[in-house]
């Protein structure tokens, strides 16, 4: 296992400092649960803010710097206004509410995102400080999306993930934050992203997508140099934790006195940090129907509140509470009586065996966030009910509704809703409970949150899987070293994708000064061949490459100009080409309807480009496009192809096989040949080389091609090695 450096906000302990001491106790919480083992088993460090605001005085300071390093912790202190500004502002302030949806929560004033940054960047550069090569680097959560990318500035070969506590909204939400932009090429730092759920996933995705101006696929995004990978890890709890806790002692006596109090009340129980996100008043005002609909109900239920108390220095926290407590004083006031209230409520945390007595007592458990990541109390909920009884009622909003299936899935924006389901749990048969709670059980315990660590570190360390593995070191080496002694050599390449990186538009990717620099230095090596295979038309190819020596192919090879003063000849017999009117016809109809999407005719073909139409839309039309394509294609000489983000109308047989088999019919035919491609189109070449070619595929995706290298940048650099 390598060495973790988890980055947190919080660390996993809690700290006080007195006059005479400093103490430390270990956090309960899952996150601290789950990543200690991986801190303590790979010799880690824990990279935090310790708790408490400095500057504090000298000798405390240091004593404190020592007891942590002691424990592996390397703390980042916070001033109190830093925190202030960077924790609550801006973190729970304006990206919590978005994050969860509730955009009536967001200030109009203006925003710490200045103090975001500054603060992130502390961050990294103590990560970067502690960093050793071989280290695997895990950053948490919303506080700290900037993370990730301000590392990989200062250590672009560290293994970073980052995992998402909170969801990922959707894009149309997400881009309401002006700093959107930012922040994902802040999280696109990481090697791995990784979510709770698959929804959370697509909507980054999307977001990247949209937002971002790349073209990630399901599970990732090629960025110029490097991979992005995106994945699922639903949380878990410590179930093993729970189950024996559930069956100590303590727990069993205290629970057993929690049932005798409710004197055959059915019992409720809501445990939450007191967050608006939780769902709690409309959950309350469920409540409240239930006991005015059926008065049968007033002696025979109650509910349990715990709300621990959170961010109380944040106004709309306070207020949040305000409301809470009025609404209980309300609902009690109008159905108490002398000896009993139906809503018990606890605005306290409470010890973890009182916790667990709480989820054993509780018959039903009322799990009802209008969002929330994962939410781990109903996990805890289920893994405490060792008995296989008691029913959990949960929101649709919340990420474990993924695994918990068999709860009572409501939508918690939906007071009658809402009323309904407590009264479904109220009447469940016994056999039925059982059987939810077992199969929630079996999976509450299978995924735990070792599991969940291990498995994001493992996806974190592993060797990237080989259908996206580039060409190793040592392999390229080679490669180039076999290259060099053939005489005399080809090298054929493809432009676009493969020599510069694609463009949002065609116009936009003319070739830089660098490029045609190297391929005039390969034109001048000895008894070399350069053919540029392209499906750009002739007069693009002839304005960028003309002034160079070097063979040119357009049109995927229907036209061939060779070395030097020489005009175009057609290497085909160019077919009737009726079918171009009713092509252009058509693609140009699917471009109106498909903003962004342009019609690009050519001598022998025509493309219909949707590069810049929405994502969603652009692939849609494109399949639409396809099949009314096919209809009017039938009989006709042409056949479609489809290339990245283009559809394309070619005479039959055009392929870039042409170009190969025109190169092998020379006398002498090169010893040594070597194809560069990224496309579609470019497969058809690397099937017609002989065995003894050298085929590269550049970026992502599946190929015939025996060699991977990742973008231009690195085509680029294995040229340069084939010079010198
Ligand atoms: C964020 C995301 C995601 C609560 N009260 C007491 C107490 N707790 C413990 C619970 C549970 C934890 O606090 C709360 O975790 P949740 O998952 O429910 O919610 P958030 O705090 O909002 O956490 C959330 C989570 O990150 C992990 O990724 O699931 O969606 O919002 O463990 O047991 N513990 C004790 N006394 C209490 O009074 N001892």
């Amino acid at each position: 296992m390598p060495r973790v450096l988890i980055v947190s906000n919080r660390l996993p302990i809690t700290t006080e400092v007195t006059d005479e001491a400093i103490t430390f106790t270990n956090a309960s919480g899952g996150l601290a649960t789950g990543l200690r083992g991986a801190h303590e088993r790979s010799g880690g460090l824990w990279i935090g803010w310790p708790g408490i605001p400095s500057p504090l005085p000298e000798p405390q300071r240091a004593q404190l710097a020592q007891q942590l390093r002691d424990r592996g912790i390397v703390p980042v202190h916070l001033t109190g206004e830093e925190l202030r500004e960077y924790y609550e502002d801006f973190s729970n302030g304006v990206v919590w509410p978005l994050f969860h949806y509730l955009l009536d929560r967001l200030p109009l004033g203006p925003t710490a995102w200045e103090t975001y940054r500054r603060i992130n960047q502390r961050f990294a550069d103590e990560t970067a400080a502690s960093y050793q090569p071989g280290d695997v680097i895990w950053v948490h959560d919303y506080q700290l999306m900037l993370v990730p990318g301000m590392l990989r500035q200062r250590l672009p070969d560290a293994r970073i993930g980052f995992f998402l506590h909170i969801p990922f909204p959707a894009a149309e939400i997400f881009r309401i934050l002006p700093w959107r932009r930012e922040i994902l090429q802040g999280l696109l730092g990481a090697d791995l992203v990784g979510f709770h759920t698959y929804s959370y996933l697509q909507h980054f995705s999307v977001a990247v997508g949209e937002l971002a101006g790349m073209d990630p696929e399901d599970d990732g995004v090629w960025l110029d140099e490097r991979r992005v990978q995106f994945g699922v890890f639903p949380m878990g709890v410590d179930a093993e934790y729970f189950r024996q806790l559930a069956t100590s002692t303590a727990v069993l006596d205290a629970s057993a006195e929690l049932i005798s109090q409710a004197a055959g009340r059915t019992i409720f129980l809501g445990v939450d940090r007191l967050d608006y996100t939780k769902g709690i008043p409309r959950r309350l005002m469920a409540f409240e129907a239930l006991l005015r609909d059926d008065p049968s109900l007033h002696d025979r239920v109650r509910l349990v509140q715990v709300a621990v108390p959170s961010r109380e220095t944040v106004a709309s926290y306070q207020d949040f509470r305000k409301d809470v407590e009025e609404l209980i004083g309300r609902i009690n006031g109008a159905y108490g009586t002398l000896s009993a209230v139906p809503i018990h409520y606890l605005y306290q945390s409470v010890a973890p065996e009182q916790l667990v007595a709480l989820y054993r007592a509780a018959d039903v458990m009322l799990v009802t966030p209008l969002r929330d990541g994962m939410n781990l109390v109903a996990k805890e909920y289920v893994a405490s009910r060792v008995d296989d009884d008691g029913v959990l009622v949960l929101s649709e909003f919340a990420g474990a509704v993924d695994e918990l299936r068999e709860a009572v899935v409501v939508n918690a924006y939906d007071v009658d809703g809402l009323t309904a389901a407590m009264r479904q749990a109220l009447e469940m048969p016994l056999a039925e409970r059982r059987e939810r709670m077992r199969a929630m059980r079996r999976r509450v315990a299978a995924y735990d949150v070792h599991r969940w660590a291990n498995h994001f570190v493992g996806a974190l360390s592993e060797e990237t899987p080989s259908e996206r593995r580039a060409m190793p070191e040592v392999m390229l080496r080679a490669t180039i070293a076999r290259l060099r002694e053939l005489s005399p050599l080809a090298i054929l390449l493809d432009y676009d994708g493969t020599l510069v990186p694609i463009a949002r538009t065609p116009a936009e990717a003319g070739p830089d000064a660098e490029l045609l620099e190297l391929i005039a230095a390969l034109t001048r090596r000895p008894d070399t061949m350069v053919l540029l295979v392209s499906g750009r038309a002739r007069d693009t190819l002839d304005s960028w490459f003309g002034q160079l020596s070097i063979e040119l192919w357009a049109e995927h090879g229907v036209w061939h100009k060779r070395t030097g003063p020489s005009p175009w000849i057609p290497a085909l017999p160019v077919p009737g080409c009726e079918w171009m009117e009713a092509t252009r016809t058509l693609m140009e109809e699917f471009a109106l309807a498909t903003p962004g999407a342009v019609v690009e005719t050519k001598s022998s073909s025509i493309a219909w480009h949707y590069r810049l139409a929405g994502r969603g839309l652009g692939r849609a039309q494109a399949r639409e496009l396809r099949v009314a394509l096919s209809r009017s294609l039938v009989g006709s000489e042409a056949e479609i192809i489809e290339g990245k983000k283009v559809l394309e109308v070619r005479p039959r047989g055009a392929t870039k096989a042409a170009v190969v088999q025109n190169l092998l019919s020379r006398d002498p035919s090169p010893a040594g040949i070597v194809a560069f491609g990224d496309d579609r189109t470019d497969e058809e070449m690397f099937a017609a080389l002989p065995s003894n070619a050298v085929d590269i595929h550049v970026g992502p995706g599946a190929s015939l091609a025996k060699h991977r290298l990742r973008h231009p940048a690195a085509v680029r650099t294995f040229l340069t090695a084939l010079l010198n």
